[in-house]
């Protein structure tokens, strides 16, 4: 009889939940990195924010893990509408809105203070928009902090040690550029190869940021850190312009405003992570370089000269420069 009881309980429970959940909407995205990521975790703080502006409308779920795919084609996902939302780096949606190559430009950014002063402004604002045409709704930017060169069997010491090194890019022309023009050989790969490439040699080299290299174990099969800092590439939370397009105005409203929310959540998570990442890898092993910074940065006038082409992006780059 409790048996019976405590049963039908549970029914009518579930029964009256069922018409709210019907209506909600779980909003799909997806992201490469492991749960404790503080892009992840962002973007399930996001979530929060979400469902509690919409009064439980709607939230969202993460599938990370690359459970969904590299970058390249959760991407594809979102512009096509089988995803609602995605979380990459800006280097992938650099062949697609060319506006996001300024802010992935080699040592562009002076400081932390200075990418944040011009991402949270208008230039950052624009540059997001700018994706929409190729539909992709900017929310918002994430940190990731800056990218360095990490190598197995070599040392990088100086510049003239990058000559001919086999180094892992992003899936972006302007990231092939930009190591040809520290004189390596730069192949294109997707993330989740790289480890492996790295353990058989098919590449010399990879670069990255400390949480990355860490979350990623790349640090056990490249135990040399050389300190480039080459490119503080932000990372992106971009919507389905499809499916936005089916949400009202207030609706869009919520995710706009659960976006921006998320930033400083992840902004903090972000450099408490940099910190742990930078002391995990030196318990495993990781040897810490200091290198002269002033002949990488000059040998990439070419890289600007070939990618900084229209006025649009001449003025960006300029912009960008002056922001104090
Ligand atoms: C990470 C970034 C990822 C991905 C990766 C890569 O720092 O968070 O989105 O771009 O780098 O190098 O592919």
């Amino acid at each position: 009889m409790k048996k019976i009881k405590k049963t039908l309980f549970a029914v009518t429970v579930a029964l009256a939940f069922t018409p709210l959940a019907s209506f909600a909407t779980e909003f799909r995205s997806a992201d490469i990195h492991p749960d404790d990521y503080p892009t992840v975790t962002a973007v399930k703080f996001m979530s929060e924010r979400l469902k509690a502006l919409s009064g439980g409308k709607h939230s969202i779920k993460v599938f990370n893990n690359s459970s969904l795919g590299q970058e390249k084609d959760t991407i594809e996902q979102t512009k096509i509408g089988a995803l609602s939302m995605v979380r990459v780096n800006i280097a992938p949606m650099n062949n697609i809105c060319a506006e996001t190559q300024v802010p992935t430009m080699p040592f562009l950014f002076r400081s932390v203070d200075h990418l944040h002063k011009v991402l949270d402004g208008p230039i950052g604002e624009e540059i997001l928009k700018s994706c929409e045409k190729q539909g992709f709704v900017g929310l918002a930017y994430y940190d990731s902090g800056a990218r360095s060169m990490f190598t197995g069997k070599k040392a990088i010491r100086s510049f003239a040690d990058m000559k001919g090194v086999k180094v892992r890019v992003q899936q972006s022309d302007l990231w092939v550029s930009m190591l040809e023009a520290m004189g390596a050989n730069a192949t294109p790969m997707a993330m989740g190869e790289v480890y492996t490439g790295l353990k058989t040699g098919v590449i010399d080299a990879a670069e990255n940021n400390y949480p990355t290299y860490e979350s990623a174990r790349l640090f056990e099969v490249a135990k040399f850190y050389t300190k480039t800092e080459h490119s503080m590439a932000p990372e992106m939370l971009l919507f389905s312009k499809k499916v936005w397009d089916t949400l009202p105005a207030n609706e869009q409203g919520w995710i706009r405003q659960a976006a921006k929310e998320s930033v400083p959540y992840m902004r903090k998570q972000w450099a408490e992570r940099e910190v742990k990442s930078l002391a995990t890898v030196k318990a495993g092993g990781t040897e810490i370089i200091e290198v002269d910074k002033v002949p990488f940065q000059a040998a990439m006038k070419p890289v600007y000269d070939k990618f900084i082409t229209d006025a649009t992006l001449k003025s960006l780059v300029k912009r960008v420069q002056d922001t104090k």
